[in-house]
């Protein structure tokens, strides 16, 4: 196994009930990598869980925020404390159990194999969706396709929350420059990246819908994410940088640092015996 330091991200709005078991999954599937918790004031107690695990366990630290301010600033402020920290890798996982700890050593090898940007894709051939109801997955795959066809992100699951990101990656992305609050944060720093010639590789995972909770998907979350990504790809195309449905260069705030590459997909297979 590596020596790289791993921070994993998990953020947290009223998940009392799933975080106690995501952090027993989690802390045995990658004993080595340490963990910070996002909370927003959950109203469920969610802040006082993370609480009582960090004070027995020194791989665990909670990140307490006033209010509720979706998963972008979450994310964005778990970032900064993580490359502070001097963290290698940060990973975002959610704490409900969709994204399975144990498939997170295949991410982190993406990025010890080179990649900037390791996605748990659901999307890729061996990747799988279960539980989900029907307008779920169609929401999930209908965003996928328009951010495809708006910004030509060349990525099967770009609104996926499941991702290993290399620290150095981060770094030059311009995180406070980030206003994206829901769900579509993801198709932001996903973009980002790409503008930055990051090297994207899409690990097939299985995405389990919760048993336990509530999900916080909303129709803000969705129209925020239709509007930011439209006003992306209208960007993009009136700097006539590429276009819409092509490799766009246009994120607003960013220049391309190198050449954009193309994504790899590692198969199924490359699961070790361990998971
Ligand atoms: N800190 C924080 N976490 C959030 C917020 N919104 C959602 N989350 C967390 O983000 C993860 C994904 O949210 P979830 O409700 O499962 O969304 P879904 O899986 O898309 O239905 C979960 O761990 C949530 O608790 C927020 O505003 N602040
Ligand atoms: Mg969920």
């Amino acid at each position: 196994m590596s020596t790289e330091r791993v921070l994993v991200c998990v953020p947290t709005y009223d998940e009392a009930e799933t975080l106690p078991t995501l952090l027993t999954r989690l802390r045995a599937a990658v004993p080595d990598a340490d963990v910070l918790v996002i909370d927003d004031s959950s109203p469920d107690g969610t802040g006082q869980v993370a609480d009582a695990w960090a004070a027995r366990d020194a791989a665990v630290q909670v990140l307490h925020r006033s209010a509720k301010a979706g998963l972008g600033a979450a994310y964005v402020a778990a970032f900064g404390w993580g490359l502070a920290g001097g963290y290698d890798v940060l990973v975002e996982m959610d704490a409900d159990g969709s994204h399975a700890p144990e498939e997170l050593p295949r991410l982190l090898r993406a990025v010890a194999g080179g990649a900037d940007l390791a996605i748990g894709s659901r999307y890729v051939p061996g990747g799988e969706v279960r539980d989900w109801p029907t307008s779920r997955l169609l929401l999930s795959r209908g965003g996928n396709a328009y951010t495809r066809l708006v910004l030509g992100v060349p990525v099967r699951d770009a609104t996926a929350g499941y991702r290993a990101y290399r620290s150095a990656i981060l770094k030059e992305l311009d995180l406070a420059g980030i206003s994206s609050q829901g769900y579509c944060f993801q198709v932001d720093l996903l973009w980002r990246a790409v503008l930055h010639g990051a090297r994207v590789v899409e690990v097939p995972i299985t995405f389990t819908e919760r048993q336990l909770g509530a999900s916080k998907m909303s129709s803000a979350i969705v129209t925020e994410a239709l509007w930011r990504v439209t006003v992306w790809g209208i960007g993009s195309r009136l700097r006539g940088l590429g276009g819409m449905g092509g490799h766009d260069r246009g994120n607003p705030g960013t220049t391309p640092a190198r050449p954009l590459r193309a994504t790899a997909r590692l198969p199924r297979n490359r699961r070790t015996p361990d998971l």
